[in-house]
């Protein structure tokens, strides 16, 4: 007797999660997504971080990445590492960087550091 009482009160708790759960998920795809970056370094496609998104692992001191995603169409940045981060307007870091992001820094807008839609790899380095 007892044991069947409990059993029904847990069927109704159980229907009361799984209503709860639809409802925070109806909420959260309301709210548009603000784009974070999630990991050390990340390039957008427009102004003010928006549009696609790369974002980058650092690895290691002096390492070169390519950009893929944006590659040509970075016009914004983000850089969440104590490094310095070199911009290059060829693959594979080679040549004469244009660009220089601080660390801790972002930059809503490349166009006034001459290296808007440019950048193809990228440099972390030591600062
Ligand atoms: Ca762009
Ligand atoms: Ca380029």
């Amino acid at each position: 007797m007892k044991r069947a009482r409990v059993r029904s009160a847990g069927v109704v708790a159980l229907a009361l999660v799984s209503l709860v759960g639809v409802g925070s998920t109806a909420q959260a795809e309301a709210d548009p997504a603000v784009s974070s970056c999630e990991l050390d370094f990340c390039l957008y496609e427009h102004d003010k971080f928006k549009g696609a998104e790369e974002e980058f692992m650092f690895e290691g001191w002096g390492l070169c990445y390519n950009v893929l995603r944006v590659n040509n169409k970075a016009s914004s940045m983000r850089n969440n590492t104590a490094a310095r981060v070199q911009f290059y307007n060829s693959a594979n870091c080679s040549g004469a960087y244009g660009y220089a992001a601080k660390p801790s820094s972002s930059d809503g807008d490349l166009t006034n550091n001459g290296f808007d839609n440019k950048t193809s790899s990228i440099r972390y380095v030591r600062p």
